[in-house]
């Protein structure tokens, strides 16, 4: 199937977001959520283990995903930008994800205009708490998919 992955350090909020993209109340912890995208398909949501953690384990999930989500929950994003390296040799569609924007005064906009600058990628604010940004992501994420 179709694999879309999430990626990011460890509390970054890639089980929240996992959860947010596919809107239902889960029960249990679990690392895969499929989803059905009208226009694409069936895919996969693979929330992958902190890239700060094992990185061996994420980086199996890098070879296997066509869209990678790069959570960036603050401005200290120095392993994330190697993370998006990594990513873009495995030939995957990025997107740079702002997550955890409630906490933020400006939505996170600055921290996403500081990523796009150095990354040069799509870049996208979302909470995973408050659902901002959920709806933008997931038109992003289809786009890709579609390309
Ligand atoms: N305020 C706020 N808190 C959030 C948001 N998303 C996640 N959190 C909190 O941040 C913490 C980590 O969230 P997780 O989704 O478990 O993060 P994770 O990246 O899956 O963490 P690990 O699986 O342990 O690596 C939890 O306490 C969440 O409640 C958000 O959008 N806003
Ligand atoms: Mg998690």
């Amino acid at each position: 199937m179709r694999q879309v992955g999430i990626f990011g350090k460890r509390k970054s909020g890639k089980s929240a977001l996992m959860y947010a993209l596919t809107s239902h109340k889960i029960m249990n912890e679990t690392k895969y959520r499929a989803m059905e995208i009208s226009g694409v398909g069936k895919i996969m949501l693979v929330d992958t283990v902190g890239v700060d953690a094992e990185s061996t384990s994420a980086e199996k999930s890098a070879e296997s995903v066509e869209v990678a989500l790069m959570l960036i929950p603050n401005d200290s994003f120095e392993l994330e930008l190697a993370w998006l390296s990594k990513l873009k040799k495995s030939g995957a569609e990025i997107i740079a994800v702002i997550t955890q924007v409630d906490k933020f005064d400006d939505s996170g906009k600055s921290l996403a205009a500081a990523v796009k600058e150095v990354s040069a990628l799509d870049t996208v604010c979302v909470s995973a708490k408050t659902g901002y940004g959920i709806e933008e992501l997931s038109n992003k994420i289809i786009s890709k998919l579609q390309k």
